[in-house]
């Protein structure tokens, strides 16, 4: 039987739930310490720990066969896999927010303003649908700041309590993505592959008891 690799965050937000999740459908493996790679005692599967961004990509191209990672980040990266299962944590909204005192309060008003984001392919889409033309400035990281350095109008971030959006003196009007973590296959090998049918019928067990 071939053995399979399973993908997960290496550290960050999802990682222990990840392996907590994984834990409960009866697996047994050494959390992250120094390698990158932990075999599972007792069932044909690797865990692999990767920056979240590397997984959809790595799934897609069959480094992985399997993978945990927010429906943002697949979405962001465009690679083409199959979604599985939802695993109801990790979640937040990606939201378009301005300062409190702005006078953008609706998509139209966004018409020729900037946006800051660290997510430009899923913003474009969604002001193409919107048909709404603004200029997206791609940042890495702190886009919170960014209305108050004078560097955009309005930003585009990952949301879930809002407190960082209230400290910075902002507010939400507009969600882009809900999204949560999503336990995602190289496609095509799902369907006929039984560790993978095995492994998806303890989760649905484990979710199940969540409830
Ligand atoms: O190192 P690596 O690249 O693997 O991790 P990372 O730093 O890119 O990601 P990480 O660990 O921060 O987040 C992993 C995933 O968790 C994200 O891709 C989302 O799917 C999910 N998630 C859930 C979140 C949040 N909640 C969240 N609140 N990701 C980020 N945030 C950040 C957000 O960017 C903002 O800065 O938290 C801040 C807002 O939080 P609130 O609670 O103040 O609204
Ligand atoms: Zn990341």
């Amino acid at each position: 039987m071939k053995t399979l690799k399973i993908a997960i965050q290496k550290s960050g937000r999802l990682n222990e739930k990840s392996v907590d999740i994984l834990s409960k459908c009866g697996l047994s493996f050494e959390n992250y310490k120094s390698s990158l790679i932990s075999p599972v005692q007792n069932f044909p599967l690797e865990i692999l720990f990767l920056r979240d961004d590397d997984i959809p990509e790595y799934v897609q191209d069959g480094i992985a066969d399997l993978g945990i990672v927010g429906e943002n980040v697949i979405e962001e990266t465009g690679a083409d896999v199959t979604y599985l299962h939802r695993l109801g944590f990790g979640k937040c909204t990606l939201k378009i927010a301005v300062p409190n005192h702005s006078e953008i309060n609706s998509l139209n008003d966004l018409e020729g303003k900037s946006i800051a984001t660290s997510y430009p392919n899923i913003l474009k889409k969604f002001l193409n649908k919107n048909q709404v033309q603004a200029d997206v400035r791609v940042i890495s990281g702190s886009v919170e700041i960014s209305t108050n350095l004078g560097l955009s109008d309005a930003i585009c971030d990952i949301v879930s309590t809002g407190g960082t959006l209230k400290s910075n003196g902002l507010k939400p009007f507009a969600d882009v993505l809900s999204s949560e973590a999503i336990l995602i296959a190289k496609n095509g090998i799902a369907d006929e592959n039984e560790q993978v049918q095995e492994l998806l019928l303890r989760l649905r067990s484990v979710l199940r008891a969540k409830e």
